[in-house]
């Protein structure tokens, strides 16, 4: 039954060749929402699981740069649109980018295709090596091999506490009168606060007014933050696409790869926490270590990272979370004072986190707290349906219903 339901839902928030996270929240095409999406398309239609990665590379701009939304068709249920981001770009994009999961997906794609598939995979090789630069070009701060964010939503982690000190620095004295929509169509308080949507429109207009010149954001914009998710994310990306690169015979692409991720290995170190025994962003204005244990904290197993002493450490702060609440992961740690049970990526559990820390886990021969995040996913899916998010005591739905990465992940991973 939940499988059925799951499938509708991909099929009803389809919209020809890409799919909207959720109708009336999200009418847009998410770039992380479609890389999970297609994860879920596998298990029952492979041709639209290739499509809906293939459908969000047509949007990639000629520098590499692949959007966080991509506006096909316009829409007045969502602020801001195409015209706040105006990019002038065909189709018309966000100017900011998202955590980059698609490479480690093309790859599961292909090994679940086979050789029938090769041709698309050989095809989307490219483009996917071509956003991986972009990364290592314009958001590898001092070519250390991590991943600097210049906007909370391209972490995919709108309000967690990570972006709160770093944001102080943007200046939201001149942003121009805005309507939200997201609070027409969901309770506020699951929502970031307006002083958070102020900061998040101001960066819009910053990067706007700037034409959406990446080098040159990469320089000044006053919010820059070493994310540990996209760290994670994207050294597991390359990973991955090393794979495809030596399944190809692109030694020289390769070659590249491997120098990316040997970089990506020691840059980390710059993240870990030793106080709070957890990898945490970190400001790059200030070089202060945010020092929130979140759930991107735990992607360091799904990243391919191993060493012995973080490991252990890592695995009792899951622990303990595990100890404090009902279900796995909450988006922070419950112990922090700014733990909200509700409140978006303050505390709710998200299913696309759970998949990724739980595969890591699995990876890494934890097979207890595998289990457990998995076993939490299902229950929690089971219990309430296909919500956005989570609370991670209750149990109880936060955000959008009808959701298409949670649909996704029950397909791929925790109704199975
Ligand atoms: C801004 C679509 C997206 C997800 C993000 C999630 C939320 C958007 C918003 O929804 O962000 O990108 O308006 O709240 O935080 O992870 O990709 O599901």
């Amino acid at each position: 039954m939940r499988d059925e339901d799951a499938r509708s839902i991909l099929i009803r928030n389809d919209r020809g060749g890409y799919t909207v996270p959720n109708g009336r929240v999200y009418p847009f095409q998410w770039n992380w929402d479609s890389a999970f999406v297609a994860l879920g398309f596998t298990a029952f239609d492979l041709d639209r699981a290739w499509r809906e990665i293939e459908s969000l590379f047509e949007a990639q701009w000629p520098d590499g740069f692949v959007p966080h939304i991509v506006f096909w068709k316009d829409d007045p249920g969502y602020f801001p649109g195409p015209d706040r981001w105006d990019t002038k770009t065909r189709p018309l994009t966000s100017g900011i980018t998202q955590p980059p999961v698609a490479a480690t997906v093309v790859r599961d794609l292909w090994m679940q295709g086979g050789e029938q598939v090769r041709d698309r995979m050989a095809a989307l090789f490219p483009k996917l090596m071509a956003w991986t630069r972009w990364f290592r070009t314009h958001r590898d701060f001092e070519g250390r091999g991590l991943v600097v964010a210049l906007h909370p939503w391209e972490t995919g982690r709108d309000n967690s506490p990570e972006w709160d000190e770093p944001g102080a620095a943007i200046d939201t004295s001149d942003v121009a009168p805005y309507q939200r929509r997201d609070t027409s169509h969901l309770d506020a308080a699951m929502r970031p606060t307006t002083a958070e949507y102020d900061r998040y429109v101001a960066l819009v207009d910053y990067g706007r007014e700037r034409g959406w010149d990446h080098a040159r954001l990469a320089r000044e914009n006053p919010f820059r933050v070493a994310d540990v998710g996209m760290t994670m994310i994207l050294l597991r990306a390359d990973r991955d696409l090393l794979a495809l690169a030596e399944a190809l015979g692109r030694d020289a692409e390769a070659e590249e790869l491997r120098g990316y991720i040997a970089r990506a290995e020691q840059g980390v170190d710059w993240l870990w926490n030793a106080e709070v025994g957890a990898y945490c962003s970190r400001d790059v204005l200030t070089g202060r270590s945010s020092g929130f244990v979140t759930s991107a904290s735990f992607l360091g197993f799904y990243a391919g990272l191993s060493d012995p002493e973080r490991d252990k450490a890592v695995l009792a702060a899951l622990t303990r979370i595990g100890e404090a609440v009902r279900y796995l992961v909450p988006s922070l740690d419950p112990h922090d004072p700014g733990f909200q049970m509700i409140r978006y990526w303050r505390g709710p559990v998200w299913a696309v986190l759970n998949y990724m820390i739980g595969r890591g886990l699995e990876e890494a021969g934890q097979e207890g707290l595998a289990r457990r995040v998995r076993e939490d996913t299902r229950d929690l899916i089971r219990q309430s349906g296909f919500y956005e998010a989570f609370d991670p005591t209750t149990g109880a739905p936060t955000g959008g219903d009808d959701f298409s990465w949670t649909a996704a992940v029950w397909l791929c991973w925790a109704g199975r």
